[in-house]
């Protein structure tokens, strides 16, 4: 209650304490950034940093989610402008909670409206989704899915592996990129299984057409397992943890 009644002023205070993280996704070959993840942030009045995991559900909870999502996106596609006034040009993908998709209107709007305030191409950004979230309630996350593609707004599916995917309908959406749960990754160097359940999704995306990140990449052993597999994209904290946008500028400036 407390943390809700403190995201709200923080969200009325047009985001103050609130800031996106962008975490570098590299490219499996040659380890060029490719894009970024943007993660949000909360620096609490008093208790200091404060995680997504705790005041995201939150937000859900208490009906701040939608402007705490359209802050984001306002967020993001200032960043992105910002960068390009620096000569960096990145894709920034940010993380959609299911109800923005259940208010797919106004989740339009907002993208249109930051896209032409900054004059950015929709290609420029790109949205994730969790698998469980894109699989539940299919019709309607079909519809609206393929309204942001129409927008040429790139779509991923996050925490691939964990929920359940039916592939007919997996065929179906307008989705580019599907990036392998953190967990498959973690177990990779230690289970046969979590070896083979990565194989065949990266195999799975590519007879798809369908580009594939591994999340989580913590050891130089994973990546090169991956890298052996032909995934396409790598993230996580081998390459670099979510940094503030000047450091991540810094950083995508240095491993370029
Ligand atoms: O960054 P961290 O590992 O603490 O993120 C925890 C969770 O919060 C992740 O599942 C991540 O996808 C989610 N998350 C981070 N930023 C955002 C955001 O801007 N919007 C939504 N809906 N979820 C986010
Ligand atoms: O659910 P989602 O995939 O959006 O979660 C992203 C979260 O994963 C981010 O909050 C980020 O901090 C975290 N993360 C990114 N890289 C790594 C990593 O290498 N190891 C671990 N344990 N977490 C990571
Ligand atoms: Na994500
Ligand atoms: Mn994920």
């Amino acid at each position: 209650l407390e943390l809700a009644r403190d995201l709200r002023a923080a969200l009325e205070a047009g985001g103050a304490g609130l800031a996106l993280h962008y975490q570098p996704k590299v490219a499996g070959d040659t380890a060029r950034v490719l894009g970024v993840e943007a993660l949000l942030r909360w620096q609490h009045p008093r208790r200091g940093p404060v995680s997504p995991g705790a005041f995201i559900p939150v937000a859900e909870r208490f009906g701040l989610i939608i402007a705490l999502g359209d802050w984001v996106i306002d967020e993001a596609c200032r960043q992105i402008a910002d960068w390009r006034g620096q000569g960096l040009k990145l894709r920034v993908a940010i993380n959609l909670s299911v109800q923005q998709l259940r208010q797919p209107e106004a989740l339009l709007q907002r993208l249109q409206q930051a896209l032409a305030r900054h004059q950015l191409t929709a290609a420029q950004l790109s949205c994730e989704i969790t698998e469980s979230v894109a699989m539940a309630d299919a019709a309607a996350t079909e519809r609206v899915l393929q309204r942001l593609g129409a927008l040429g707004v790139s779509l991923s599916i996050d925490d691939f592996g964990t929920g359940y995917s039916s592939l007919a309908y997996l065929r179906r959406l307008p989705v580019s990129q599907l990036k392998i749960d953190r967990s498959f990754i973690q177990d990779l160097e230690t289970s046969a299984d979590a070896r083979a359940i990565v194989k065949a999704v990266i195999e799975l995306a590519h007879a798809l057409s369908l580009e594939v990140v591994a999340e989580g990449v913590e050891t130089e052993g994973q990546a090169a397992v991956l890298r052996a597999k032909r995934c396409d994209k790598l993230q996580g904290f081998l390459f670099a943890r979510p940094m503030p946008a000047q450091e991540l500028a810094q950083w995508a400036l240095r491993s370029q």
